[in-house]
């Protein structure tokens, strides 16, 4: 199996800014390029909106938006990845609508108007290297690129995660996806080199170095799409608030259920459905192989962090049932192979992406147990790429 390669940041620009003269050609040279990363996420899944922790780091590949203000009263949006051009008018009365890509770009800019920012209408184009419905956050890195964007035509300086917010509020309310926080804020804070322990409660966040030269993180794509707005991520939410309602007879102080240990769950395991025991024991067993992943990270223990990563995707497949056979079936094949240290599905599931963390030496073999397996087994073929932790959001002014 080859390795997709990684485009360099400067290449989709230049192809943005292209795309841009192109469909814009009265416009002149373009003033901003925002961009934006995609992530995966080493471990802490379905925890952060359990006010839990994770790990993602950034991809090197990014969203990059190239545009103007316009000095109209309309917004014009173009995509490399889709026919037409979108043009709305930037206004707190804009609802979601076709096509479906643009309701992230509209559901940041309501954000920004709502919290009293002025949006200035605007020309611009969307070039994207982030896999879509890849489970690695394109439309997160969608949402802060554009966030991103507006910051920068604005002149304004905006708190991170007040950005990573608006991404989310955008999520929920024009794509109908309840998500947590992670995939926006690491979209935003992302540190080269380093993944990002998160406490999803305070957003407060720690780099924790993953730059090992003879350690590597390969990300495989199952090329099964998942379609998340769907019905399991909002049953899986209210499973999990099921379970913090008796967990808080128990004790009132427990305000998420990243407040209880499995000691308290298992003295109230009578009281709740077998499926809400289930569903709060992944979350509260994840939290804690979350902070210890990290800190093996921390010290170089690939072995140890290998073994939680790969009881992460065991409590995901079994207890909280967001897996497929897909995923198990790349996650097997990886622990059969010498010199892998771990291996789960990252994201929210249900298809998308298995994260493999892997001895540098042993890269080839693992690709070459991919491409011999899995499409024999699944008739699909997987493709994969190695990334090393990128950096966050950022603009560029051109003129
Ligand atoms: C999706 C969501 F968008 C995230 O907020 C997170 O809940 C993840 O699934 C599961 O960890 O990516």
């Amino acid at each position: 199996m080859k390795l997709l390669p990684t485009t360099p940041l400067e290449q989709v620009e230049q192809r943005a800014l292209s795309l841009f003269k192109s469909t814009f050609p009265e416009s002149g040279h373009p003033q901003i390029i925002a961009h934006a990363p995609g992530r995966v996420n080493l471990i802490g899944e379905h925890t952060d909106y359990n006010d839990g922790f994770v790990l993602p780091l950034a991809l090197e590949m990014q969203t990059v938006i190239v545009g103007s203000r316009n000095g109209k009263d309309t917004c014009r949006v173009a995509s490399e990845a889709f026919e037409g051009l979108v043009s709305f008018k930037p206004n707190k009365d804009l609802k979601p609508g076709d096509p479906l890509w643009s309701n992230y770009i509209k559901g940041v800019v309501v954000n920004f108007l709502r919290s009293g920012y002025e949006v200035p209408a605007f020309d611009a184009v969307v070039v994207s290297e982030v896999p879509v419905g890849g489970g690695v956050s394109s439309s997160a890195s969608l949402e802060v690129a554009i966030a991103t964007f507006i910051e920068a035509i604005g002149n304004y300086h905006l708190e991170p995660s007040k950005k990573a917010l608006f991404g989310q509020a955008a999520e929920h309310e024009f794509a109908n996806m309840p998500c947590g926080i992670m995939d926006q804020l690491i979209s935003e804070c992302a540190i080269q080199d380093c993944a990002l322990l998160i406490d999803c409660r305070s957003l407060a966040f720690e780099p924790v170095e993953v730059k090992d030269p003879d350690t590597c993180i390969l990300v495989c794509n199952s090329n099964i799409k998942h379609q998340l707005s769907g019905s399991e991520y909002p049953l899986r939410k209210q499973q999990c608030k099921d379970a913090l309602t008796v967990l808080q007879s128990l004790d009132s102080k427990i305000t998420s259920l990243r407040d209880a240990n499995l000691e308290q769950l298992n003295q109230v395991k009578d009281n709740m459905s077998e499926v809400a025991y289930r569903r709060a024991r992944h979350v509260i067993s994840e939290n804690d192989r979350t902070l210890e992943a990290a800190e093996c990270l921390r010290k170089n223990k690939y072995e140890t962090a290998g073994k939680l990563m790969n009881e992460s995707h065991f409590s995901l497949k079994n207890d909280y049932e967001v897996s497929c056979k897909e995923l198990d079936l790349l996650v097997d094949l990886a622990s059969s192979v010498p010199g892998v240290y771990g291996s789960r599905m990252t994201g929210g599931g249900f298809g998308g992406c298995t994260v493999t963390l892997l001895k540098r030496s042993s890269l080839s073999s693992l690709l070459e147990k991919f491409e011999k397996e899995y499409e024999k087994h699944t008739g699909i073929a997987a493709t994969a790429f190695v990334t090393r932790p990128g950096s966050g959001a950022g603009y560029k002014k051109l003129q």
